[in-house]
């Protein structure tokens, strides 16, 4: 998602960067740009006047036009103006859950297709991460199949699920499962509801008498990106018949163009909570305005990216590699482990898009995975001692090496010479938040 727009938002700020002056038509110019880029994007008309309004109003003021660098302010205030459209602060977009003593309910909505019963595992899968003790509930009792899927999606995860046989009363299966994880001392419920194709007076009011007979914490309205401005039209609905807390938007994985996550919180003034990114139990994260917007703005989502690298190690781990990155004492022992731990981080792509700069300049068609697949032959081919000191591998060695790997002499070169490569980079970005701190410094903050 967002490839289209990020790409022309990127050429538009690139255009006023480094600019010592700019005019009042550069600005004028460039916010007709991003006036197309948005509505090309599928962002809803009248959030679109609004944002090019105000973003003129700002950018046109004195501060930026006489600033020093007038393209780094622009950038700042369009990319201040993007996190405010995505959506709210950290707090806002937490789960309002009661503490462990009492049971706290969240309830699902939206329509059929858009990953309710997907979101209903993955919100277990990370609440019970967090400790809670979960018990999910198949209140979809429309469609047949339903029941069953929450059964095997709730078995993946290891958390128990409310089925109740035979009842054909969605409000009164709710009702049940409720008071029996209430006698349980079950702490948070996951009610995963039924969805009609389209909005219908059944479901609407199936929606509110379950609400009414749990009082739902959480009343988590589910939507599929894909939908585009529908979705932003549905959202509304639910919001003014039920009224709704917050919004998963699913389907962030797939191509569509982004129009619904950048309308959704201006129209329905309710924030977006996660984004789904995947059909997997892990595959839920939590919305972070910020890094969107900087990741439209091809500023990369370091953020991201470190906690997703720091999610798959341990803390020990992370600690004792981050000492010797800073060190310099990074050897291809390390570079080995690395290796093996990508496959565990996801695609590379997903990787890819949260790197700044590389967005574009790495196209994911061209990493070699056979390359790193070579790779890790060679340097398995190789003693401890050339490992932790790959400057002492002359011809002799690499040509051993090469040998012992079913690799070439050249691979072994293209290898080594990559390693001391990275290892210059690693000098640089030498920690997380000196590095953080450059891309701050650099988006003028
Ligand atoms: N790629 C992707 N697929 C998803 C995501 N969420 C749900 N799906 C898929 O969308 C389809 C419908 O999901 P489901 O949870 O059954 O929708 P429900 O009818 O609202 O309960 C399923 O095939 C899911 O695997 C997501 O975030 N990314
Ligand atoms: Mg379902």
């Amino acid at each position: 998602m967002f490839d289209s727009i990020a790409s022309k938002f990127s050429s538009i700020m690139k255009t006023l960067s480094g600019k010592g002056r700019i005019s009042e038509k550069n600005v004028k110019d460039a916010v007709e740009e991003i006036k197309n880029a948005l509505l090309d994007a599928d962002v809803n008309l009248r959030v679109v006047r609004r944002f090019v309004n105000s973003t003129l109003d700002e950018a046109l003021g004195e501060k930026v036009l006489s600033s020093v660098d007038p393209g780094q302010q622009f950038t700042k205030i369009v990319y201040d103006k993007i996190v405010s459209l995505l959506g709210g602060t950290d707090e806002e977009t937490a789960l309002k859950l009661k503490g462990k003593d009492t049971t706290s309910i969240i309830l699902l909505m939206g329509l059929q297709g858009s990953g309710k019963t997907t979101a209903a595992h993955k919100l277990a899968y990370r609440l019970k991460k967090e400790g809670r003790n979960v018990l999910l509930v198949a209140a979809d009792r429309v469609r047949p199949a339903a029941i069953s899927q929450l059964e095997v999606l709730a078995e993946k995860v290891g958390v128990p699920v409310f089925t109740a046989p035979g009842e054909k009363n969605a409000v009164k299966v709710a009702e049940m499962a409720v008071s029996k994880a209430r006698h349980d001392l079950i702490d948070t419920v996951i009610i995963d509801t039924s969805g009609r194709m389209h909005l219908d007076e059944e479901l609407m009011n199936e929606i509110v008498s379950i609400n009414k007979a749990v009082k739902a914490d959480e009343k988590l309205f589910v939507s599929d990106a894909m939908t585009g401005q529908a979705a932003v039209d549905i959202a509304k609905e639910f919001e003014d018949r039920v009224g709704i807390s917050g919004i998963i938007l699913t389907k962030f994985d797939s191509d569509t163009r982004g129009g619904a996550a950048l309308s959704i919180k201006s129209v329905v003034g309710k924030p977006i909570k996660f984004i789904g990114t995947g059909e997997k139990m892990e595959d839920l994260e939590v919305f972070h305005p910020e890094r969107i917007a900087s990741r439209i703005l091809g500023m990369g989502d370091v953020v991201s990216l470190v906690e997703k690298a720091q999610e798959q190690y341990d803390e020990k781990e992370a600690e004792r590699l981050q000492r010797k990155i800073e060190k310099n004492t990074f050897d291809l022992g390390d570079y080995l482990d690395q290796l093996e731990k990508m496959d565990k981080m996801g695609s590379a792509e997903k990787l890819i898009d949260m790197i700044p700069g590389a967005k574009g300049a790495v196209n994911t068609d061209d990493i070699d995975f056979s390359e790193l697949e070579r790779e890790k032959a060679i340097i398995k081919s190789m003693t401890r001692f050339e490992k932790e000191n790959f400057r002492i591998i002359g011809p002799s060695r690499r040509k051993r090496i090469a040998k012992g790997s079913g690799t070439s002499v050249s691979d072994v070169n293209r290898l080594l010479k990559k390693f001391e490569k990275t290892k210059l980079m690693m000098k640089k970005f030498a920690t997380n938040k000196k590095f953080q701190a450059a891309l701050m410094k650099n988006m003028g903050m």
